[in-house]
């Protein structure tokens, strides 16, 4: 009697813990479930191209229209969840935007940043010449808090101020690499990105020397608000020649940018509006190994 009693009573505990399992599992699916739903609903809005504009937006508002450049080689599976991220996050900021991939495939092996980011400004201002301001935007960089805006300001704006690698820190007070805004009239005055650094490093220091020519000062974000997550990578091939390029920046600053787009050794193979960017695939032919001297 006692035993079956005992038996009865272990058999309604697995009972018990069996239900509490299976509700468990159910009330996770279902957030899980939510979540998932609630991010495709919001990437169902983007329209071809990655395009969105807030609902209200008519063709008469004056409300900015921003492009999102994006240079890109090499990094599908970072590219995937920088999209996932990025449209939600700027969605929930009410931003009229357009985010382009500008993708690097030819010769050249080395990843040419600067470049990129100049055929991605021309490219985009063909597609729509009304864009009034720019984000150029690492892929690996994930921005952690909505109350960092994607809009563009009286001078540049450089919106990765804390990224969690340099443990949420400023590395440098004239660091404008990782992400930043600029406007397009200054964009065009500061004739762009120099078209000669490839591979990592540099380019972002010598934008940074043409904007003190300019006297156009760098302005942030508080910190805590301007916080990033860095996607983990391990290959960065090192540009070399970084040291010398900078060291004649000046002599460089008006010819070699937006100016000597024509003269750079590149062409635009296709431009194509994906279900989530548009796609503009840039093709590099292979530099010389020659360090530049301007004289
Ligand atoms: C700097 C790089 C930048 C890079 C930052 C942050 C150079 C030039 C050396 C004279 N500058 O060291 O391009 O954005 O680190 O990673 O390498």
């Amino acid at each position: 009697m006692r035993q079956m009693r005992l038996r009865r009573l272990i058999l309604l505990q697995v009972a018990c813990a069996l239900g509490l399992t299976a509700y468990l599992n159910l009330v996770k699916t279902s957030v899980e479930r939510k979540t998932l739903q609630k991010a495709v609903r919001t990437d169902g809005n983007v329209g071809f191209g990655g395009k969105w504009s807030p609902p209200g937006r008519n063709l008469s508002s004056t409300s900015e229209k921003v492009a999102i450049l994006v240079p890109f080689r090499d990094r599908e599976e970072h590219l995937d969840i920088f999209l996932r991220h990025m449209h939600p996050f700027l969605q929930r900021q009410g931003i009229d935007y357009v985010i382009y991939v500008i993708e690097q495939h030819g010769g050249e092996p080395m990843f040419c940043k600067g470049l990129l980011y100049n055929v991605g400004y021309t490219e985009a201002l063909k597609d729509d010449p009304t864009y009034d301001c720019f984000i150029l935007h690492d892929v690996d960089l994930l921005p952690e808090d909505d109350r960092n805006l994607y809009t563009c300001s009286k001078s540049p704006l450089h919106l990765s101020v804390a990224i969690d690698k340099f443990d949420y820190n400023l590395p440098y007070t004239d660091l404008f690499g990782g992400v930043s805004a600029i406007t397009k009239s200054h964009y065009r005055l500061l004739n762009g990105y120099s078209n000669l650094f490839c591979g990592w490093g540099g380019e972002d220091d010598d934008m940074s020397l043409r904007l003190k020519r300019h006297m156009l000062e760098i302005s942030r974000p508080e910190k805590d608000v301007a916080r990033y997550k860095m996607l983990p990578h391990n290959h960065t091939k090192e540009n070399p020649q970084r040291y010398i390029l900078l060291r004649h920046w000046l002599a460089r600053a008006m010819t070699d940018g937006l100016k000597s787009l024509h003269t750079a050794g590149y062409n635009v193979t296709s431009t194509s509006h994906r279900e989530l960017y548009t796609h503009i695939l840039v093709n590099i032919s292979k530099r010389g190994g020659e360090v530049y001297h301007p004289w």
